[in-house]
């Protein structure tokens, strides 16, 4: 299998880890799609020109980290990341959606205060994303254990996704973890013990 994209994409680093968790060998193509010439060559195999993009042994492209991470699982037997079915699978996906959330956010404030000319900058829109990006870390952090990670003493699909996202943020944007997030700052440290989350960081 062939991944496209970089890590400091928190949905393909989110891809990359849930793999090698899974103890899955994959080739990875580490584009931009931000970048002129290394976006044609995703295009070649997502014509949306987005990351991540996961080619399979057959040929089979799967786009957008949901899917991807759902095909994954479905492939996965007992080392599946989102737990089959009941309350254990909502409350994941219902993390994954906060982490989700928080990623879509904070990459929106990177393209409005990173990348739009500065003239363009518009402050009310950025206060809205950073309330965003705050209100779903928040939600995280609220519900983040003091130990261990979500899933419990091995790092679930959502311990993967907040990590990328608040990682990302920590990157990209740091002044929005202001005033701190100490649980899920306590949770992406015990998260970079772990050879595949520290591999990819950002
Ligand atoms: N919903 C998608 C979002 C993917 C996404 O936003 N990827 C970004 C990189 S972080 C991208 O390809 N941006 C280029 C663009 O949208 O023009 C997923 O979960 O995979």
């Amino acid at each position: 299998m062939i991944l496209y994209g970089r890590d400091l994409s928190p949905y393909v680093r989110r891809v990359a880890i849930w793999c090698a968790l899974q103890g899955r060998e994959i080739e990875r193509r580490p584009l931009a799609a931000t970048d002129p010439e290394e976006s044609k060559e995703i295009a070649k195999v997502h014509p949306g020109t987005r990351v991540p993009a996961l080619v399979l042994d057959d040929g089979t492209v799967l786009v957008d980290s949901w899917a991807i991470c759902d095909w994954l699982d479905e492939e996965a037997g007992d080392r599946r990341l989102v737990p089959a079915s009941g309350l254990a699978r909502r409350e994941c996906l219902r993390r994954i959606g906060l982490a989700t959330a928080t990623a879509e956010k904070a990459v929106a404030m990177v393209y409005e205060k990173n990348r739009r000319p500065e003239a363009l900058h518009w402050a009310d829109w950025q206060a809205r994303v950073a309330g965003q990006v705050r209100g779903a870390l928040g939600a995280l952090e609220a519900i983040a254990p003091a130990d261990g990670f979500f899933g419990g003493a091995a790092p679930d699909g959502s311990d993967i996704a907040t990590v990328c996202a608040y990682q990302f943020v920590e990157a990209t944007n740091p002044w929005l973890l202001d005033p701190g997030f100490p649980r899920l700052a306590a949770l992406a440290g015990r998260a970079m013990q772990i050879d595949a989350v520290a591999q990819t960081r950002p």
